[in-house]
């Protein structure tokens, strides 16, 4: 379904000087999945990181309206960070992928589409876990 494990898409927007930015994104147009659950994170104090842990089967776009996020992405071999900083970028994850979210500022929210209802089954929070899936190919790319 998500192809590429993790990528960065630019959102579509509309700016008007004095109105602001409206931006938007659409289930199968501009992210690879239906969309079945929404939620956000705010609150969080600034340095404060949020995750570890990687999903067996969840797909997910992230994205920062307000604030700066890092997000460091793990794939078992390799880690690449991406910065959530403008509300016009969304990170595409796929499953498999071992995840941190560190807030930078104060303040800053964090929003996610997710692929699928709750499930706490879905989750890997053992990176020793997490490792043991990828040597056993469960995720075949
Ligand atoms: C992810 C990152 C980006 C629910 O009951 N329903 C929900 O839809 C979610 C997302 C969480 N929860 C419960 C599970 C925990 O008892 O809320 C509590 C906090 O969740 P968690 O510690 O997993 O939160 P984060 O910020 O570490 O991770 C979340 C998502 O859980 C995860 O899927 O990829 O954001």
């Amino acid at each position: 379904m998500v192809k590429k494990m993790y990528y960065t898409v630019e959102l579509t927007n509309h700016y008007d000087q004095e109105k602001g930015r409206l931006t938007f994104f659409e289930s199968r147009r501009d992210i690879p999945f239906e969309i079945k659950r929404i939620y956000y994170i705010n609150s969080v104090p600034q340095g404060a990181i949020r995750g570890h842990h990687a999903h067996k089967n969840l797909k997910q776009m992230l994205f920062c309206p307000f604030g700066k996020i890092r997000i460091v992405l793990d794939d078992g071999k390799m880690k690449h960070s991406v910065l959530l900083d403008t509300p016009t970028r969304g990170l595409v994850i796929g499953d498999g992928i071992w995840r941190t979210m560190e807030f930078l500022t104060d303040n800053a929210v964090l929003c996610v589409a997710a692929s699928d209802y709750y499930d706490e089954n879905d989750y890997i929070r053992d990176y020793n876990e997490f490792i043991n899936y990828v040597e056993s190919g469960y995720w075949k790319r």
